[in-house]
């Protein structure tokens, strides 16, 4: 099997194998590789590059599953540990939307709200749907994507509801859509590894096929760069594609770069440029059914962002303002983005930048 076959079957719009996809991850042609996977992105999405204005809660870093990727979680009593009432949530958002507001009075400020934290010890399901009310109740424009699997899987044990019971709550309450946290390997052999406490892959995508059934759309992410090999990723993407291929519930695909600083995997390194790049053009290539797929600039550097944007990726995320998870583990990049600085990392990678919501629909600013 050579780069040559693989060419001619992206360019046919073929669907690839698994021992496709390894060949891609060994192969050393780059450029090669970033030329198909920019095909195949046009092939859905033309030369736009999307990005949103969005807002980052991370509501509360205290987690009963400890994770040993994590660097965010912390135990009750340990130094560090936070939880935000929703009056502080409340506020965050407002005080953010009223200082914006004063340059642009007639625009929203953001158009997204993205909530996602650890698994509280105390906190009942109660406390959540109320969050989500309020947050709608006090920003009505803004769109909600709230909760990974891991977190929904816990309201339902803390709730006593079913999965699509817990779902459907959720969503009467003004949640739109979901983040694709919480899916790092899915295969269990890495998984037991580095977080033994956490959900099966099974149970993940158990739960995203029932917040698909409700009409729930979501995201799927990929922690790499860690203990586990190609194949495994190659086997956490071939999940992915056999669940989107039932469901077509998926937005966006998400390789999330593992950050190593302060976790407790040892020898643990930050991932290449290269590996970075890699990993978004294998996945544009090899999901063939996920109509996005994203390069989170908060993970991959602003740089790395912007040249994933020739390597298949169609979406750079948002302005982000606040951002805990890969903060604690050492993030190499800013704080957060202005419209205009996104604007210009899309142009300078010769795409259109177009302005989206929550469900990639263009928004005019
Ligand atoms: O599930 C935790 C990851 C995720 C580390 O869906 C780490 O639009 C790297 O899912 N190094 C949460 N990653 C963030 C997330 C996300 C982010 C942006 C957009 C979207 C979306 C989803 O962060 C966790 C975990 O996989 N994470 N620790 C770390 N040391
Ligand atoms: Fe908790 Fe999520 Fe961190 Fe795991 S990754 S320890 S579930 S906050």
């Amino acid at each position: 099997m050579s780069l040559k076959r693989i060419e001619k079957k992206v360019l046919a719009g073929k669907r690839l194998t698994q021992e496709e996809a390894l060949l891609l991850f060994e192969n050393d042609d780059i450029f090669t590789l970033g030329r198909l996977a920019n095909h195949a992105a046009v092939m859905k999405n033309g030369s736009n590059a999307y990005y949103i204005r969005n807002h980052h809660i991370n509501p509360t870093n205290l987690c009963i599953n400890r994770c040993t990727f994590c660097a965010f979680s912390r135990s009750k009593g340990e130094k560090g540990a936070y939880e935000l009432t929703i009056d502080e949530i409340i506020n965050k958002l407002k005080k953010w939307e009223g200082s914006k507001k004063r340059h642009m009075p007639s625009t929203p400020s953001f158009s997204e709200v993205h909530i996602v934290g650890g698994l509280h010890p105390g906190w009942g399901f109660d406390y959540y749907l109320d969050m989500i009310r309020r947050i709608k109740k006090a920003l009505p424009a803004v769109h909600i994507k709230a909760f990974t699997a891991v977190e929904i899987d816990h309201f339902s044990k803390i709730s006593g509801l079913s999965l699509r019971e817990t779902l459907i709550a959720l969503k009467e309450a003004g949640l739109e859509s979901m983040p694709g946290g919480g899916a790092e390997i899915l295969g269990s052999r890495v998984r037991n590894k580095i977080c033994p406490e956490k959900i099966s892959g099974r149970r993940w995508l158990k739960v995203m096929e029932i917040a698909h059934g409700v009409g729930i759309r979501t995201n799927a992410t990929m922690l790499y760069g860690h203990l586990e090999t190609y194949r495994d990723r190659i086997d956490h993407l071939t999940k992915l594609r056999e669940l989107q291929e039932r469901t077509g519930g998926f937005q966006a695909f998400i390789p999330l770069a593992f950050h190593p600083m302060n976790t407790k995997i040892k020898k643990a390194r930050y991932t290449s440029g290269i590996d970075d790049l890699t990993t978004i053009a294998v996945s544009r290539l090899f999901l063939d059914n996920f109509p996005h797929i994203k390069a989170y600039w908060v993970m991959l550097g602003e740089k790395v962002a912007q040249l994933a944007l020739l390597f298949g990726a169609d979406d750079l995320d948002g302005t982000i303002m606040e951002e805990k998870i890969t903060r604690s583990a050492g993030a190499l990049s800013g704080h957060a983005m202005t419209r205009e600085q996104l604007i210009n990392l899309i142009e300078k990678a010769g795409k259109v930048p177009v302005e989206r919501d929550i469900f990639y629909n263009p928004v005019s600013p």
